[in-house]
């Protein structure tokens, strides 16, 4: 699916655009599945507003905002199990991490048309910090995406810098690190923009009068490990390629709530 300037590029830049990892049928399938995921969760009492805070934008235009987000999608809904284990999802993931490829977690974002929220620039590293920064996301697009939509943009290179302070574990200082130094990343529905967790990245209001849907699945490595003991989520550890080569070390530690 992708060649050695693939990877090449992705290392240089820290992402990569994979055009048409999934069929429109896929897509379809995905775009129902997220539906019904929302309408599941609104009937569950589940539903709210995940639209990041901050003070990036006026309090007046951020508290119009609206983000659809849930976790772990692929316990929600089959579909999402088998995007995560697609095999032109794996062929990608084969060519970036290597052979053995763990599922961390996943979720959707779904930016809702003329007040879809923004992502402020950041990097996903504090929220799972990793050894040896393995740890990618894989931002799958069920829409077409540009930046009247609010589609991802990236700072090239940005993942060399390794961790940068955050504001609290969020994002960066809005100032330094406007949505408007990131380069946008356009994509189609069907592509899959791969970046990994050091990569500065964010995203802007949707202000179009279409949704702009993604589904995320975050990697890492099988032999990449927490160096803190943070962002647990059931499904964590799945294989989704090769094998793992720590015997000792497959089940995370979840919390068990008592009643
Ligand atoms: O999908 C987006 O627009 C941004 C998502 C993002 O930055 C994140 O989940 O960390």
């Amino acid at each position: 699916m992708i060649t050695s300037q693939d990877v090449q590029f992705y290392k240089e830049n820290g992402y990569l655009l994979v055009k048409g990892v999934f069929s429109q049928p896929e897509v379809l399938e995905m775009r129902e599945s997220v539906e019904c995921i929302i309408q599941r969760a609104a009937r569950a009492k589940a539903d709210a507003n995940h639209a990041w805070q901050g003070d990036f934008l006026p309090p007046d235009q951020l508290k119009k905002l609206v983000l659809k987000g849930f976790h772990d999608v692929h316990y929600h809904d089959a579909a999402f199990t088998r995007a995560a284990t697609h095999p032109n999802m794996v062929s990608v993931l084969n060519g970036i991490i290597g052979p053995n490829v763990q599922l961390h977690h996943s979720k959707m974002l779904v930016k809702p048309p003329a007040n879809g929220a923004a992502f402020p620039m950041h990097q996903d590293y504090p929220y799972f910090p990793h050894r040896d920064h393995s740890m990618l996301a894989a931002s799958v697009h069920l829409d077409d995406a540009d930046m009247e939509n609010g589609c991802l943009c990236v700072v090239p290179g940005s993942h060399k810098q390794g961790p940068i302070p955050h504001i609290g574990v969020h994002y960066l200082n809005h100032k330094e690190h406007p949505i408007s130094s990131g380069t946008p990343c356009p994509a189609g529905a069907g592509d899959v923009l791969f970046f990994n967790y050091l990569t500065i990245h964010g995203s802007d209001v949707n202000r179009s009068e279409r949704t702009r849907r993604n589904v995320l699945f975050q990697y890492r490595d099988a032999a990449d490990l927490p160096t803190e003991n943070v962002h647990f989520d059931w499904g964590m550890g799945l294989m989704v390629s090769g094998e793992n080569p720590d015997f000792n070390n497959v089940k995370p530690n979840y919390r068990i709530v008592e009643e």
